[in-house]
């Protein structure tokens, strides 16, 4: 099997005004879609976070695909790395998102490898990356705190007569009764059974009060989180930690670094989560010396790949770490390769993040995902057992043209709300 052609198509999709500590999303979410083809005329999918950085190096990285063999992940591995030289996990930013290019360029190749393998073999991903741990994949309710609006040109309002979530998804949640009225909203829509707030948008003691509002809402039984993306202090952090015990299932990156994860993990009875702190191998050695967290939220875009993701799973089954998965605005061909990737961990025992229901626009034939009570079940069709819709590709591939977006810039977005709003690394 030969890869003959390499298909990138960068897209922009509508995505609302959500809040979060490095700013305010902007009116869309940048995604780059990747198509192998082979010479038989198979093609694999692959979906990562777009920036012109990623687009110009996965244009570079065309000539290192072509002509290699989809089964051959470790030669084209190779070569990736090879000829991006190294990009240690420092420039993974301080943004809540990551900022490496090798890892997601090799990502987005490997993840469209496996659904060429898939579609080759007539197996589902799952098969191929050991078979089904389980046969659906829980998810969480993702809540944000938000301005009014629905994104893209049309802002808010864009659909007067919505009702249900799309009407949710529409309005402001900025204070405790906002915060249960969109959980209330998206949960009875898609099922889930345990809510995530992105934190660090609000002053602290806020988001405190918006988790024990959700509590009080929805009882016991439904698992919480809360995410201030690491711009808190180890104080504040302690501060609105004591008042969490017992109420938290974890505290995601209350802090930046491992060693003051590990200070606050040590000084509060709630298990720690991460996707900041212990985000690449290199951090691992790290993570253990200052224990800075209990579970490390997995994410194949940044952690280099869905292999690679088995290879972290096993550093946590050996080191007592949990598994949940994390998640940025993506479309349906990433959704897939999660659902995938988790069905086939054995010890991801979290329900994973997702912003699909953010996100209204999708790529595929057959249109959205559907949750079953919170979950998705995975399918048994070859590869990842998605199609691309050209068409839809096509305007949305547009989109990203006429929006004029080329970079994610969550600062620049707050400032036309509140001029000379300045991102800190620690705020609170
Ligand atoms: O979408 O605003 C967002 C989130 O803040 C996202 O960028 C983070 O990477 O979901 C993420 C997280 O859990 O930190
Ligand atoms: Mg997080």
């Amino acid at each position: 099997m030969k890869i003959t052609d390499m298909h990138i198509t960068p897209i922009a999709i509508v995505d609302p005004p959500l809040l979060n500590a490095a700013g305010l999303h902007a009116p869309y979410a940048l995604r780059i879609i990747i198509e192998l083809v082979t010479a038989d005329n198979i093609y694999g999918l692959g979906e990562v976070p777009g920036s012109a950085k990623t687009l110009q190096a996965l244009e570079a990285a065309k000539d290192a695909v072509i002509g290699k063999d989809p089964f051959q992940l470790n030669a084209i591995k190779q070569e990736i790395y090879t000829r991006f030289g190294e990009e240690g996990v420092e420039f993974r930013g301080e943004a809540p998102w990551d900022q490496r290019r090798q890892v997601h360029v090799f990502s987005a190749l490997e993840v469209a490898c496996f659904d060429l393998m898939g579609k080759a073999t007539g197996r589902p991903v799952v098969d191929l990356l050991g078979g089904r741990a389980r046969d659906r994949v829980d998810f969480s309710a993702y809540l944000f705190y938000k301005y009014e609006g629905a994104g893209g040109e049309l802002g808010f309002g864009a659909d007067p007569n919505a009702t249900g979530w799309a009407a949710a998804r529409q309005q402001a949640a900025l204070d405790p009764d906002g915060v249960v009225a969109q959980a209330k909203a998206m949960c009875d829509e898609f099922g889930f059974k345990s809510i995530k707030l992105k934190g660090g948008a609000m002053p602290p003691a806020e988001e405190t009060a918006a988790m024990l509002a959700l509590r009080e809402a929805f009882g016991p039984n439904v698992p919480l989180r809360l995410d201030p993306n690491a711009i808190w202090s180890v104080e504040t952090a302690i501060e609105q930690g004591r008042k969490l015990e017992g109420i938290l299932e974890y505290y995601e990156d209350p802090v930046r670094g491992q060693e003051n994860m590990g200070k606050v993990r040590r000084a509060l009875n709630i298990p720690l989560a991460t996707n900041m702190c212990t985000t690449g191998f290199e951090h691992l050695p790290g993570s253990v010396q200052h224990h800075s967290e209990d579970i490390i939220l997995s994410d194949h875009h940044f952690w280099g790949g869905l292999r690679a993701s088995l290879e972290l799973a096993a550093f946590c089954s050996a080191f007592g770490r949990g598994l949940s998965m994390h998640s940025n605005s993506h479309v349906g061909i990433s959704l897939a390769a999660m659902a995938h990737l988790a069905a086939a961990t054995p010890n991801l025992t979290y329900a994973c993040d997702t912003h699909y229901p953010w996100q209204s626009e999708e790529v595929l034939v057959n249109g959205r995902f559907q949750f079953d009570e919170g979950a998705l079940v995975i399918s048994n069709e070859p590869g990842l057992g998605v199609e691309l819709d050209r068409a839809k590709l096509e305007e949305l591939h547009d989109q990203y043209i006429s929006c004029g977006l080329t970079e994610r810039n969550d600062e620049i977005e707050m400032q036309k709300v509140v001029p000379g709003w300045k991102f800190e690394a620690q705020r609170w």
